[in-house]
Formats: structure tokens, sequence, C-alpha cells
């Protein structure tokens, strides 16, 4: 076995050690020699430069659609977003990893409840799976220290999901997110890049076949094509990402966001390849127990300090006050209070 391929299954165990439930490794191809003029280009074996400019199409193709709303920041520097070379110079290899947020419990369904999406349950991943990757990074400097090394899990300008596809980890299911035979829709995803040329998974196939039940439950038409999504109809960009007020927002989406508050999960939920999800051992994403049922209510007339307590250490943050008491505004315009009884 070569020391690349001992190395590799080390990592590996390694990220499982640390608590990581996927982990797979993506390979760029290393600068191509200059070449004799009569070289025939067949003989060259397979790099995945075809993978960075495929993304590359897909991400501008994306763009010009202007699906990615007001998320302006996605379309900073999009060539460096598909391409990881431009963010680590000479980068070889993309550690992935996936952390399974599955829990076990059923979140309220009664009239007054808001929705939060399951990956904002408990803590924010960010913090402790950024931890984890520091270790993992370290462990990597360990063994081999004239490397370079970055890591990102969700912020950084990486297109994470494609490259979980390329290690093998799963695939970009027609909803846009990664699907696992093993863990179904409920991976989070991190990376390393590394200068070090690593051996490298097979990039997972697409089992979605003839399936479109994510496309069918989405409520407000966001997928419009299958593996295209139009951000600014999804509930998740509408509850965490759009600033605008409740009144910026056009009467149909609104109505359709429903009594979700944050985030959505209905085109994750549907998906048959949840059938083998398991609960996760990760105590970090263990709910706190008001964001099962979040009572709109009651939070309607939440204080900025109120909004400060409750989402210590949470990803229900991000909208900020505002947002959040936004998104329960409209969850209690679209809640119909079942008559009373006679
Ligand atoms: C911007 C963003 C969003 C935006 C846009 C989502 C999107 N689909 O692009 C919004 C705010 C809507 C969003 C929502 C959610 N997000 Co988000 N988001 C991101 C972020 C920061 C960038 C994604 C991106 O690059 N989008 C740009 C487009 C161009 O790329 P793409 O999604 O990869 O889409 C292309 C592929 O699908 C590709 N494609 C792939 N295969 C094929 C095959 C064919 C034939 C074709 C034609 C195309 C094609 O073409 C698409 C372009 O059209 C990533 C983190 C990261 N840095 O990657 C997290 C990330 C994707 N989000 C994540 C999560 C969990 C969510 C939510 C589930 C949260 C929730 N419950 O509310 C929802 C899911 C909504 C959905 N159906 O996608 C996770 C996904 C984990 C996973 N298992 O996939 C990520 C990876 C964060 C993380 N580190 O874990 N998100
Ligand atoms: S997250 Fe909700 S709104 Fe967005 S694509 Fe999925 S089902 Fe549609
Ligand atoms: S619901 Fe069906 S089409 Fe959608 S991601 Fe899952 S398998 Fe693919």
């Amino acid at each position: 076995m070569s020391p690349q391929s001992i190395l590799a299954i080390q990592i590996k165990e390694e990220a499982h050690r640390l608590g990581f439930d996927a982990v797979g490794i993506a390979r760029l191809p290393t600068p191509l020699p200059t070449l004799p003029f009569h070289t025939d280009q067949s003989t060259i074996p397979h790099t995945n430069e075809s993978v960075t400019s495929r993304l590359w199409e897909r991400l501008k193709k994306w763009l010009d659609l202007r699906f990615h709303g007001t998320m302006e920041w996605m379309a900073n520097n999009p060539k460096r977003r598909s391409n990881p070379q431009e963010v680590l110079p000479g980068c070889q290899s993309l550690v992935v990893v996936g952390m399974n947020y599955f829990t076990d419990h059923t979140p309220d369904e009664s009239m007054a409840a808001g929705r939060i999406a399951r990956y904002a349950w408990g803590k924010d991943y960010h913090g402790f799976m950024k931890d984890r990757l520091k270790q993992l990074e370290d462990f990597l400097h360990s063994h081999v220290p004239d490397i370079q090394t970055r890591s990102y899990v969700d912020t950084g300008p990486i297109m994470e999901k494609a490259w979980a596809q390329e290690a093998g980890i799963g695939w970009i299911g027609k909803h846009t997110n990664l699907v696992s035979t093993d863990f179904g829709a409920w991976l989070l995803l991190g990376e390393i890049l590394t200068t070090l040329p690593l051996d490298c998974d097979e990039p997972a196939m697409d089992l979605c076949g003839t399936c479109s039940l994510c496309i069918q439950a989405c409520p407000t038409g966001a997928i419009v094509d299958p593996y295209l999504l139009d951000a600014e109809r999804c509930i998740s960009y509408l509850t965490i990402e759009y600033r605008g007020g409740v009144e910026d927002l056009p009467d149909e989406l609104r109505k359709k966001t429903g009594n979700k508050i944050f985030g959505c999960d209905d085109c994750l939920d549907i998906c048959p390849f949840n059938v083998n999800a398991k609960p996760t051992a990760e105590p970090g994403f263990q709910p706190f127990p008001w964001t099962l049922h979040p009572q709109l209510p009651e939070l309607a007339n939440l204080t900025k300090d109120e909004f400060r307590y409750l989402t210590k250490e949470s990803p229900l943050r991000r909208p900020k006050h505002e947002g959040f008491l936004r998104n329960i505004q409209i969850g209690l315009k679209n809640h119909t209070p079942r008559p009373p009884l006679s």
C-alpha cells in the first residue's frame, strides 16, 4: 500500500474518531506540464479539471438567472467559488466531511406553533464542526508538516455539495441538496483543502432516477427544474437570508410560507432515502425544547434581549431580531384559529 493510501485511511479514521459520520476525499488536478505539441490529448489521465469547469458553468447560469436573490456574496468572484485552487493555490485534495443531524423528535403540529428547520433545533453547527475540522487539520500537519491547508464549514467560497459528491459522500438530489444512502438528507458538510496529494474516492452516483417527490412537495415551486433552485422562491431563503419587511414579500409567497419561521424541510422530509436515517450521536444537535414547539402568539412580542437570550449558541440568530419577528408575524397572519367548539 502506498504512503498516500495509508494516510488517506488514517485521516478517515481520525475524522470518525472526531465525530464526523461521513468522510471522503476528492482530488484536483496538478497543473499539467507543458506537453510537446504532438501529444495525443486522449492519453492524458482523467483529471477533474472538467469538474471545476462544470461547476463554473452551473454557478454562472444560476447567477445569470439571478436565482441568488439578494445574496450578493454568492456573486462575488464566482471563478474563485467554483475552483478550490483559486482559494488555496496548489490545492490538490479536499477532505470532505459530513455530520448527521437527524434526531428522533417530532415537532409540534398544533395550530399556534411555528416550524423551525431541523438543522436549527440545537446548537449552531458552524462552531462545533469547525472546531473538529481544525483538529483534523492539525492531524494532517502532524503527519506532513510542510503542507498548506484551509478548512471551511458553510461560509467559505466552496461549492460544498458538489465536492461532497466528488468525494463519494452522496449525490446532489433534484432538490439540490446532498443525499446519502446512509444518512438520507440529514448531513451538514465541511471540508479541508490541502496541497497534499491524497488517494481519492470514487464520485457518488445520482440515484434519484425517475423520482420527483421533492419537486412536488415544495410549497412555492422553488425547484423550477430538477437540480435548479430559485432561491428567491425558497422559504429557507425568505425566512433566513431575506432582509425585507412583511409588506415587501409578494402575497403568494407570504401565504405559502405557512407557519415556517426559520428554514424549511419540506423537500428533504419527503425523500425516500431518509428511510435509513438514524439518530445522531452528536449532543450539539439535540433540540433546545422550545425549538420543537415555538408558540407564535408568545414569540410575537419578543424583545431584543429575549431574542438574544433564546438564540444563544443557535443558528436562529442569523435573520436577526427584526427578521425573526417578521417571520413570526407572517406565521401569525397565516394561522387561522380553529372555530370555537359549540
Ligand atoms: C446559498 C446557500 C443556500 C441558499 C441557496 C440554496 C441552493 N440550493 O443553492 C438557500 C438560502 C436557499 C439555502 C437553503 C438551504 N440550505 Co443552504 N447553503 C448555501 C451555500 C452557502 C451555497 C450553495 C451554493 O453554492 N449554491 C449555488 C448553486 C449554483 O450551487 P448548487 O446548490 O450546488 O446547485 C447546483 C447543483 O445542484 C448543480 N447540479 C448538481 N447536479 C446536477 C445535475 C444536473 C443534471 C444539473 C443540470 C445540475 C446539477 O446545478 C445547480 C445549479 O443550478 C451552501 C454552503 C456552501 N458553501 O456550499 C449551504 C448549504 C448548501 N445549505 C445547506 C442546508 C442544510 C440548507 C437547507 C436544507 C436549510 C433549511 N432546512 O432550510 C436549505 C435547503 C434548500 C434547498 N432545497 O436547497 C447545507 C446542505 C447540506 C446537504 N446535505 O446538502 C449546505 C451545504 C451548508 C453546509 N455546510 O452543510 N442554502
Ligand atoms: S426548502 Fe422548502 S421552499 Fe425551499 S426548495 Fe425545499 S421545499 Fe421548496
Ligand atoms: S425526493 Fe426523489 S428526486 Fe428528490 S432528492 Fe430524494 S430521491 Fe431525488
